[in-house]
């Protein structure tokens, strides 16, 4: 694993789908599915249109997010090169490393986005500021150690 990540680390995980007359089950299993540990689930609905959420990164939590209904945009940045992902099947997750910013807009109605995290929730593992963030990434040595502040 690279010490300073890049949107290229960020990557969709292919989840299984087991259809029948009744209808589909995708599950998730650690370690398989998800390449940490899962200590944290949350969901995000019931957004209003034409909302934005996100809009900040993190130091050291890893993601995965998942379109359960609906859809959204997850605009990923990480101060060098953005790239723009539609999430829109609840049978395949974004995986979103550390150190990178994210922005998530353009939620459908019914929308409904699941997070996995590595994290227990802790404010002070976040960069709510863009130009703290950038100034971060460069304080991290990719060569040898990481200063994250
Ligand atoms: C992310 C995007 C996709 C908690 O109490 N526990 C939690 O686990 C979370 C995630 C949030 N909260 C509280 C903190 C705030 O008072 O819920 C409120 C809204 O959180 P926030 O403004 O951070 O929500 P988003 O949608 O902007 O961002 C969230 C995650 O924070 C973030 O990690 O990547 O969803």
């Amino acid at each position: 694993m690279p010490l300073l990540y890049t949107i290229n680390d960020c990557r969709l995980i292919q989840l299984d789908k087991n259809s029948d007359s009744r209808g589909n089950l995708t599950h998730i299993e650690g370690k398989e599915h998800v390449p940490f540990d899962i200590r944290r689930v949350y969901y995000i609905y019931d957004v209003p249109a034409g909302s934005q959420r996100a809009g900040h990164g993190h130091k050291n939590l890893f993601q995965v997010l998942i379109a359960l209904a609906g859809s959204f945009d997850v605009h990923l940045d990480d101060g060098k090169n953005k790239r723009t992902v539609l999430l829109n099947r609840p049978y395949e997750g974004l995986l979103i490393t550390p150190q990178i910013w994210r922005v998530i807009d353009n939620f459908s109605s019914g929308a409904v986005c699941l997070a996995l995290a590595s994290d227990r929730y802790d404010e002070s593992s976040y960069y709510r500021d863009y130009d703290q963030f950038l100034e971060a990434r460069k304080a991290i040595d990719p060569a040898g150690g990481i200063l994250i502040k």
